[in-house]
């Protein structure tokens, strides 16, 4: 059954990856959307790509997470012209550095804070006044395996995911007596851009982590959180943990790699 068709769905970090990938899983449903990321131009190509493949309305925005007020400015926007995101995905994020905390750089602890923890915030605290007014909707927030177990010089992303599993605890327990549904999916390792950003564009170290094993894909994660809308009005799963087959923890993964 499908219960997506003619529904609104806000993705924030829809230009690359997990994001990426939820657009267009939500667009082979039928779903509108409203793609939100800084990347102008690869949010432009999606949005072409989308409205081609598939007879939905496709919105993109240029927004920065970080930036309450533009955060704020557009959820009023929305909501004058009626266009009220039935689901909202809070997936934009990252990990910044790799470093012993005592040996962290402190722009990149901020980065990750403003987008992972209050990014977050803004997106809901604005979004979620039309869907309780409504009286419909859900909340999908992105956290990590990184939000359930501590691992060496993750510390300062732990936090942020460690926070975003206590926002999403929250806002469901807020929630309570409303029909808006609160879940967050909790991937383990997922190859996109993510290891890229986090070494700060060293591509050698970012294919490292995946080597030796078969990683999750944004495709995979997209699939989830398609199931997860997709179910029954009175169903709501709250957490999610999935990780590929090869981890077993944040700190195990099976590395099968060749000798050189
Ligand atoms: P990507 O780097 O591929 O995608 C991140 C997305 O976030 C991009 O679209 C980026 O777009 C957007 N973004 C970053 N900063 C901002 C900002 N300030 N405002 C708006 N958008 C922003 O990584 P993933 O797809 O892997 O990451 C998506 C989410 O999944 C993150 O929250 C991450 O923590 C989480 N996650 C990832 C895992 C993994 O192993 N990959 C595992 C567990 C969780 P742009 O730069 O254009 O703004
Ligand atoms: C991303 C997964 O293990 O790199 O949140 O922190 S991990």
């Amino acid at each position: 059954m499908n219960r997506i068709k003619g529904k609104l769905v806000l993705i924030t970090g829809a230009s690359s990856g997990i994001g990426e990938a939820s657009a267009r899983a939500f667009a082979s449903f039928g779903a509108k959307l409203i793609l939100c990321a800084r990347r102008e131009e690869r949010l432009a190509t999606l949005e072409a790509e989308l409205e081609g493949k598939h007879d939905v309305g496709v919105r993109t925005k240029v927004l920065d997470v970080r930036d309450r007020k533009a955060v704020e400015a557009f959820a009023a926007e929305l909501e004058a012209q009626d266009a009220i995101p039935d689901i909202l995905v809070n997936n934009a994020g990252k990990a910044l550095g790799f470093h012993l905390l005592h040996e962290g750089l402190v722009e990149d602890w901020e980065e990750m804070i403003d987008t992972n923890v209050k990014g977050l915030l803004y997106m809901s605290r604005f979004i979620l006044p039309a869907m309780v007014r409504r009286n419909s909707g859900h909340v999908v927030n992105i956290g990590s395996i990184a939000g359930h177990q501590v691992y060496q010089k993750g510390a300062a992303y732990n936090a942020s995911k460690f926070a975003v599993k206590a926002l999403n605890e929250g806002m469901a327990l807020d929630l309570l007596g409303t029909r808006i549904k609160v879940t967050s999916i909790d991937p383990g390792l997922v190859e996109t851009e993510f290891s890229q950003v986090r070494f700060h564009g060293d591509r050698e170290m970012a294919e490292r982590v995946y080597e030796g094993y078969q990683p999750l894909t944004g495709e995979d994660i997209a699939d989830i959180i398609t199931y997860v809308v997709n179910t029954p009005e009175h169903v709501n799963i709250l957490d999610l943990i999935v990780l590929p087959t090869a981890q077993r923890s944040a700190h195990m993964v099976h590395k099968e790699l060749t000798q050189e």
